[in-house]
C-alpha cells in the first residue's frame, strides 16, 4: 500500500508514521509537511529511509495532485493546531484547515483515491462540568475558537465531498493527545520542560477545565482501524475515557518529576476557554472492535515526562520562542 501523510513531521503524524512503518513493513510512505515552526524533520529520524519527506505545503495544488496521484491512501493530519495561536492570528488557520483540507479533496475527488480525515473533538463545542453527557457523532457542531471553527469547516467540506462526489472518506474526531514529540507549547510538554527548567508550571484561569486524554498512540491504532474497516462516509470518535481537570494534570506532573504537587502559579485564561470535552467511543469499540492499549494516564505520563528527560535536544530549540509568545500575553 502507498500512503500520502500530510503533517507527518507534526505530533501526532510522526507518531503515526513511526507506529505504521515498524507495524506494517510492507507500506510505501510519502510525508508532505510544511515544516512551520510545528513541523520537524528530525520527528522522522527514527524511520530512516523507510519515509520520503517532500517539503510543500497542502494548498499547493499541483504538487497535491502529483503526490495522491501516487498514493493508494491519503491520511490528513497536517493542520494549524494550537488555540492560542488562532485567537493571536486566525488567517493561517483558515488557509491551512480549510483551502488546505478542499485541496486534497478535489485531488481525491479526481483520482478516486482513498480519504482518512483527522480532526478534533472541539468542533462541538464544550461540555459543562456537571453534565453526564459525552459526545456522540450525533452531537450538533457548536465550535468555539478559530481553531475549532476552522476544523468544523474542514469536516463539513469532507461530508458534503463524500454525499455531492461520493468521495471515498472517512472522518475521525478525537480528544486531546499527550506522548512524545508534542510540540512544547501545548499543555502536557510546556509544563514538563517548565519544571526541567526549574520555571513553574502556568495553569490558566482556576484550572478546573477537563480534557479527555488519549494517548498519540491510541490515537493512531483507532485510525488504522477505521482506515482498514470503517465504513465509507461514516464519523468516528476517538476517545479512551481520560477525562482528567487541569489542576490533577498539573500536579500529577509535579509529582512524577519529585516536586512538590503545589509548586504552580495560575495566570491568566484563555479567552472563551472551552470547560470540557467527553468523548463517547462506543461506536469505534463496537463496531470496529478498538480498544486502546494504554490502561493508565498516569503510566502514560511518567513516559511521557522520561521522554522529555531524554530528549532535550529535540525539544529545547523551540522553548525560548514559546514562552516568549506566551509571556506577551501574561500566559
Ligand atoms: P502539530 O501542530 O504538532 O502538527 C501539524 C503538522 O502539520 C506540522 O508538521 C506542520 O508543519 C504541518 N503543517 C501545517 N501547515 C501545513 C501546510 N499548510 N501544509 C503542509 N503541512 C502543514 O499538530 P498535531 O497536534 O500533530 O495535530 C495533527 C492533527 O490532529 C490536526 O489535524 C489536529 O487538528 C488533529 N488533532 C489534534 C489533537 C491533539 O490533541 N493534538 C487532538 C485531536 C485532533
Ligand atoms: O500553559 C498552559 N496552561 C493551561 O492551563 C496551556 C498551554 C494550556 N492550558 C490549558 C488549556 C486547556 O484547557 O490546558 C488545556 C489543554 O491545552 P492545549 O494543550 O492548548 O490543548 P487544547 O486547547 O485542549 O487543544 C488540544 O486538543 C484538541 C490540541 O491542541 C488541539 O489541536 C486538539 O484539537
Amino acid at each position: 500500500m502507498r500512503l500520502l501523510v500530510t503533517g507527518g513531521a507534526g505530533f501526532i503524524g510522526s507518531n503515526f508514521v513511526h507506529q505504521s512503518v515498524r507495524e506494517r513493513p510492507d507500506l510505501r510512505v510519502t510525508v508532505l509537511d510544511a515544516l512551520t515552526y510545528a513541523g520537524d524533520e528530525s520527528s522522522l529520524a527514527p524511520v530512516g529511509d523507510a519515509v520520503t519527506l517532500v517539503h510543500g505545503d497542502v494548498a499547493d495544488a499541483p504538487l497535491v495532485d502529483r503526490l495522491v496521484a501516487e498514493a493508494d491512501v491519503v491520511v490528513h493530519f497536517a493542520a494549524e493546531s494550537h488555540n492560542d495561536n488562532s485567537l493571536s492570528d486566525p488567517w493561517p488557520f483558515v488557509q491551512t484547515n480549510v483551502v488546505g483540507t478542499y485541496t486534497l479533496l478535489e485531488a481525491v475527488r479526481r483520482h478516486g483515491t482513498r480519504y482518512h480525515h483527522i480532526s478534533t473533538d472541539e468542533v462541538y463545542g464544550d461540555l459543562e462540568l456537571d453534565d453526564p453527557a459525552k459526545f456522540t457523532p450525533e452531537t450538533p457542531y457548536n465550535p468555539s475558537s478559530p481553531y475549532s471553527s476552522t476544523k468544523a469547516a474542514s469536516d463539513l467540506l469532507v461530508r458534503a465531498w463524500v454525499r455531492s462526489f461520493g468521495v471515498q472518506a472517512t472522518i475521525s474526531n478525537c480528544s486531546n493527545n499527550y506522548g512524545p514529540f508534542q510540540h512544547v507549547e501545548k499543555f502536557i510538554p510546556r509544563q514538563i520542560t517548565n519544571v526541567l527548567d526549574g520555571v513553574r508550571p502556568k495553569l490558566y484561569g482556576t484550572g478546573e477545565n477537563v480534557r479527555d486524554w488519549i494517548h498519540v498512540e491510541d490515537h493512531n491504532t483507532a485510525v488504522w482501524a477505521i482506515i482498514e474497516r470503517g465504513h465509507i462516509g461514516d464519523t468516528y470518535l476517538i476517545g479512551a475515557d481520560g477525562e482528567v481537570d487541569n489542576k490533577t494534570v498539573v500536579e500529577l506532573i509535579l509529582e512524577l518529576m519529585g516536586e512538590s504537587p503545589d509548586a504552580y502559579d495560575h495566570v491568566n485564561d484563555r479567552p472563551g476557554h472551552d470547560m470540557r470535552y467527553a468523548i463517547d467511543a462506543t461506536k469505534l469499540r463496537e463496531e470496529l472492535g478498538w480498544t486502546p492499549r494504554y490502561g493508565s494516564f498516569r503510566d502514560g505520563l511518567a513516559a511521557t515526562v522520561d521522554w522529555y528527560r531524554a530528549n532535550e535536544g529535540w525539544w529545547r530549540p523551540q522553548k525560548d520562542a514559546t514562552e516568549a509568545k506566551y509571556a506577551q500575553l501574561g500566559r
